[in-house]
C-alpha cells in the first residue's frame, strides 16, 4: 500500500510540473497520451497494478488512482482552454500605432513583361513550349538552314562549349524540337533565356531573354502574319504605337519582314532621339514565312503546310515599353531601380 501511494504521488508531481511548463496544445497533447494513452500510459500502467494488491487494500488505492485521473483530466484541460484564450483582450492593444512594414519579394520587371507576352498569345489559342539552354549544332543551325560559314556561327557570336554543343544563341531550335515531335497545325511561343557572345552595353548584354513564335498549318499567309503580328503589337504597346513592316533576310524564313514601331521616346519629333537615332522608327521584331527547306528538315510537307515565324528581344522590348535608357540597369539587382516595377 506504501509503496503504491508513492509512485502515485511521484507521478502526480512529475505530472505538475510537466503540465505548467507546456508551450502549446501539441505539447499538451504529447502530455496527455504519457499519462493516458491505452496501453502505455502511466495511469493505465497504475490501474494494471492494481491486480497485485491485497484485496483489503484495492478500494483505496483504487480511489487514488481514480483521483490522480481527474486531476490530470482537469489539469491538462484548464491549460488547453488557456491556449485557446486571446493573447490580450482587444482593449489592451493600441490599433493606432504603426504596423510592422513587411518587405515584399515581387517579379522580376522582365519576366513580368515577359508574361504580359505570354498572355496576349495564350488568348489567341496559342501554347507555351520551352527547351534546353545548352543546344546541338543541328538544332541551333544546321536544321534552321544556316549555311556552314554563316558570321552567326562564327565564335564571335556563339558560346561554344564543346565544336558540336553551343548555348542557344535563339529559341528557334525549341520550334525544331517541337516540329520534329508533332504535326501541324502548330501554334506556339518559346519565351526564355538565350546566350551570344557581347560585351556589355546599353543595348546588348551576353544574356538576354527572347520570344519566338511559330503557326504551321493549312494555307497559312503573309496576311495571317501581318495580322497576329499587329494585334499583338497594338496590345502590348495599349494601342499607342504606330506600325510598319520592312522587307528583311533570315535564313530560315522566305519571304523575311521586320517589324518597326514608332518611337516610344520622341514620337519621331527628335531629329536627335538617342533612342531612335532621329528616324523616328525602332526596329522590335523579326519575321517571315518559314523556308520550305526548314519543312523538309523536320519531315513537314512544304506542299500541304505553309507557316509563319517570329522572334522579339524581351528585355529589349520592354526598355522601349518602360523607357529605360540602358537594359544593363534590369541585370544590377539595384532595388531602387526594381522597386519602380512593383505594384503595377
Ligand atoms: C529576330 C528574328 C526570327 C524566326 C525568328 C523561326 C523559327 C523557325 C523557322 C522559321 Cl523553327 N523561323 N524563327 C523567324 C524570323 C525571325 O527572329 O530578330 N529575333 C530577335
Amino acid at each position: 500500500m506504501k509503496e503504491i501511494e508513492s509512485v502515485i504521488e511521484f507521478h502526480r508531481k512529475n505530472f505538475d510540473e510537466s503540465v505548467a511548463n507546456v508551450a502549446d496544445e501539441s505539447a499538451l497533447q504529447r502530455l496527455r497520451n504519457l499519462y493516458l494513452s491505452r496501453k502505455k500510459g502511466h495511469v493505465t500502467q497504475l490501474l494494471e497494478k492494481l491486480r497485485e494488491i491485497k484485496s483489503a487494500d484495492k478500494p483505496q488505492a483504487g480511489q487514488m488512482i481514480n483521483a490522480l485521473k481527474t486531476h490530470i483530466l482537469e489539469s491538462l484541460e484548464a491549460r488547453s482552454r488557456e491556449f485557446k484564450k486571446p493573447a490580450k483582450d482587444l482593449d489592451e492593444i493600441d490599433l493606432t500605432l504603426p504596423g510592422w512594414k513587411r518587405v515584399w519579394g515581387a517579379t522580376h520587371p522582365v519576366l513580368d513583361f515577359q508574361a504580359e507576352i505570354e498572355h496576349i498569345f495564350l488568348q489567341m489559342g496559342y501554347s507555351i513550349e520551352s527547351g534546353p539552354e545548352m543546344e546541338t549544332d543541328y538544332h541551333n543551325f544546321e536544321a534552321l538552314n544556316f549555311p556552314p560559314h554563316h558570321p552567326a556561327r562564327d565564335d564571335w557570336d556563339t558560346l561554344y562549349i564543346t565544336d558540336d554543343l553551343m548555348l542557344r544563341t535563339h529559341t528557334s531550335p525549341v520550334q525544331i524540337r517541337v516540329m520534329q515531335k508533332k504535326k501541324p497545325p502548330i501554334r506556339i511561343i518559346i519565351p526564355g533565356k538565350v546566350y551570344r557572345k557581347e560585351s556589355p552595353d546599353p543595348t546588348h548584354l551576353p544574356m538576354f531573354y527572347q520570344v519566338e513564335g511559330l503557326v504551321v498549318d493549312h494555307g497559312i499567309t503573309f496576311a495571317h502574319l501581318k495580322g497576329t503580328l499587329e494585334h499583338f503589337l497594338k496590345t502590348l504597346f495599349h494601342e499607342r504605337i504606330k506600325i510598319r513592316f520592312r522587307p528583311s533576310f533570315f535564313p530560315f524564313t522566305e519571304p523575311s519582314a521586320e517589324v518597326d514601331i514608332g518611337c516610344t521616346l520622341c514620337n519621331g519629333e527628335d531629329p536627335e532621339c538617342r533612342v531612335c537615332s532621329g528616324t523616328g522608327w525602332i526596329e522590335i521584331l523579326g519575321s517571315g514565312m518559314v523556308d520550305p527547306q526548314v519543312f523538309k528538315n523536320v519531315n513537314i510537307d512544304p506542299e500541304k503546310y505553309s507557316g509563319f515565324a517570329f522572334g522579339m528581344g524581351i528585355d529589349r522590348t520592354a526598355m522601349f515599353a518602360y523607357q529605360i535608357p540602358d537594359m544593363r540597369l534590369f541585370y544590377e539587382n539595384d532595388l531602387r531601380f526594381l522597386r519602380q516595377f512593383q505594384d503595377k
